[in-house]
């Protein structure tokens, strides 16, 4: 396991791609990307996942090199001088690169479905792996939202993709489970499985939550909002501090500023047992 320290752990969002929902185009210039990372890791990020595919509902995969070239050179220069780079990829190949370049945690937000090989990249080296609850592409995710109990299902499906990195030579202690929200989930889900909070604490690996931006915290905007992804960088911040005070090892954010601010604020107000209404 590396370097865990014993606050939430902060990761930055940086995608490399021309077309993800919220920030795709803005970084592709490697000039740029570097710059946006060291904002954010001067806001408090203690990772940056650096992206080179779009996940976005119905984005499709890219070809080729297209993801190597996008990643490999950000992760090399910032890896370079210390920074503690996750590569979100679900590919072998695309992983195993980086890792060699530096990258200490792989991110696959497939949890080793799409390309199984990336649990062997992982299973050879020492770095970190994150699996996150996948049901299939970003084309088709929406289709896969049938659930009974979303949570028990999230849980029992991502429990089988753990067993499966570790039966791929993965220490489990390097493992980091993620439930995957928007990912093949519709609103409701995502929010029973934020009401299901505590119940990720008991599966005995880190959690990692991403919700940041995404279409379902939409309910909870500003009511003149323009449906702009970053006015959910609020919702965000608010749902991020909801997981880091329920234990969540750490959690996934475009707006980092944004959620340290609300994680301090957190940690300066940590009372229980006082019910009252909220709205
Ligand atoms: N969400 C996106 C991409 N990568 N990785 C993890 N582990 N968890 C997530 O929820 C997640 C992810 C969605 O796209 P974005 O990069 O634009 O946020």
């Amino acid at each position: 396991m590396t370097d865990v320290k014993r606050h939430t752990q902060v990761w930055g969002v940086l995608n490399v791609t021309p077309d993800s929902f919220s920030d795709g185009g803005l970084y592709e210039n490697p000039r740029q990307a570097y710059a946006h990372a060291k904002a954010m890791l001067d806001a408090g990020a203690d990772v940056i996942d650096v992206g080179g595919e779009s996940t976005r509902p119905g984005a499709r995969p890219v070809a080729g090199d297209t993801e190597i070239n996008r990643v490999i050179p950000i992760i090399q220069a910032m890896a370079r001088v210390g920074v503690h780079v996750s590569v979100d990829t679900m590919h072998a190949d695309v992983a195993a690169r980086a890792v060699e370049v530096g990258a200490k945690t792989i991110n696959d937000v497939s949890g080793g479905l799409n390309d199984p090989e990336i649990l062997q990249v992982a299973a050879r080296s020492d770095v970190d792996l994150v699996l996150m609850h996948w049901r299939g592409p970003s084309d088709v995710m929406d289709q896969l939202a049938t659930y009974t109990d979303v949570t028990q299902e999230v849980i029992a499906e991502l429990l089988e993709r753990k067993a499966a990195a570790i039966r791929a030579g993965v220490s489990e202690d390097r493992i980091i489970l993620d439930p995957g929200f928007g990912f093949a989930k519709n609103p409701e889900h995502n929010w029973q499985l934020l009401r299901d909070i505590d119940e990720w604490n008991t599966l005995g690996s880190r959690v990692l939550v991403g919700v940041s931006r995404k279409r379902f915290l939409g309910d909870c905007v500003p009511d003149d909002s323009d449906g702009a992804a970053d006015d959910r960088d609020a919702a965000t911040a608010a749902v991020s501090t909801f997981a880091g005070m329920h234990g969540v090892w750490a959690v996934r954010v475009h707006d980092v500023a944004a959620t340290v601010s609300a994680l301090k604020v957190a940690t300066k107000l940590h009372v229980s047992g006082k019910p009252w209404e909220i709205w």
